[in-house]
């Protein structure tokens, strides 16, 4: 299915915006923006914000963070118009992460227009993040999937979070995951673990084409150091986003 055809799907109010962003700007492409100064972070984004559909950052890395950060970085969305995606993977009891999802010192809910869970606490860790995110709009990923080697996300466990974000599907959008998961086009497959070429790091991840990607069913791509370790990483974003777009029209044409 179009992503245009999969705006009415769902209620949520982010996943709707995103599938009318990537449809407007015609990208598919996310960037893991795993930087670690503030401004290295802005700039690269501010490079390529109109190659991509979503900012995915981890606020944690930053060693100078501050809340004008966060100012900046809403400039940068409303100038190229992305989401933004933190990827804090929150683990624990509902009424925890209720507080670190709202709290802190970075209070993630009011700026993330995504974030995502694990889900091996079971559904009480969406129910305390929902409590403080669908208010405000707010949509979750769940983690049903990784990419590492050796992974325990699997089998069992993927089926019992796909069941988790149908009891939950308000508020769940989509899944971390390498690969569609279930015939529902509400929920938004997105896939780290993509570089050009494939093959792995040292510390096993494991990455796959962007071609392979979409074609098996992934919607949004996730590329952190295939771009921002490029000597030009505008134009490998391009590059990138080329790419997977013509993937996905082959898919659904
Ligand atoms: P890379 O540089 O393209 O390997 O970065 C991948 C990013 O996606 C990085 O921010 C990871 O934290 C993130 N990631 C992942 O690689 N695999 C997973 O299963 C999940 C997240 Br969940």
């Amino acid at each position: 299915m179009k992503y245009e055809d999969r705006i009415t799907t769902t209620t949520n109010p982010t996943a709707k915006r995103l599938f009318e962003l990537m449809v407007e700007k015609e990208t598919n492409l996310s960037v893991a923006a795993d930087l670690t100064s503030s401004r290295e972070i802005l700039d690269l984004l501010d490079k390529i914000g109109p190659e991509i559909c979503v900012a995915k950052l981890h606020v944690d890395i930053i060693t100078d963070f501050t809340p004008e950060f966060i100012d900046k970085l809403m400039a940068l969305k409303e100038k190229h118009n992305f989401l933004i995606f933190e990827d804090r993977k929150f683990a624990d009891i509902g009424n925890t992460v209720k507080m670190q999802y709202s709290g802190g010192v970075y209070h993630i809910v009011d700026w993330a227009d995504i974030t995502n869970a694990h889900t091996v606490p079971g559904p009480g860790i969406i129910e305390g993040m929902k409590e403080v995110g669908l208010p405000k709009g707010r949509g979750l990923l769940l983690l049903a999937e990784m990419t590492p080697e050796g992974t325990l996300a699997k089998g069992k466990y993927t089926k019992e979070s796909i069941k988790m974000a149908q009891e939950n599907e308000d508020f769940v959008i989509g899944f971390i995951t390498t690969k569609k998961l279930i015939n529902d086009p509400k929920f938004i497959n997105f896939t780290p673990g993509v570089k050009f070429g494939g093959g792995g790091d040292a510390l096993k991840q494991q990455y796959n084409t962007p071609e392979k990607a979409i074609k098996g069913g992934s919607d949004v791509l996730i590329v952190g150091r295939g771009i921002y370790q490029a000597d030009n990483p505008q134009e490998e974003a391009k590059k990138y986003k080329e790419e997977a777009w013509k993937a996905y029209l082959d898919s659904t044409s």
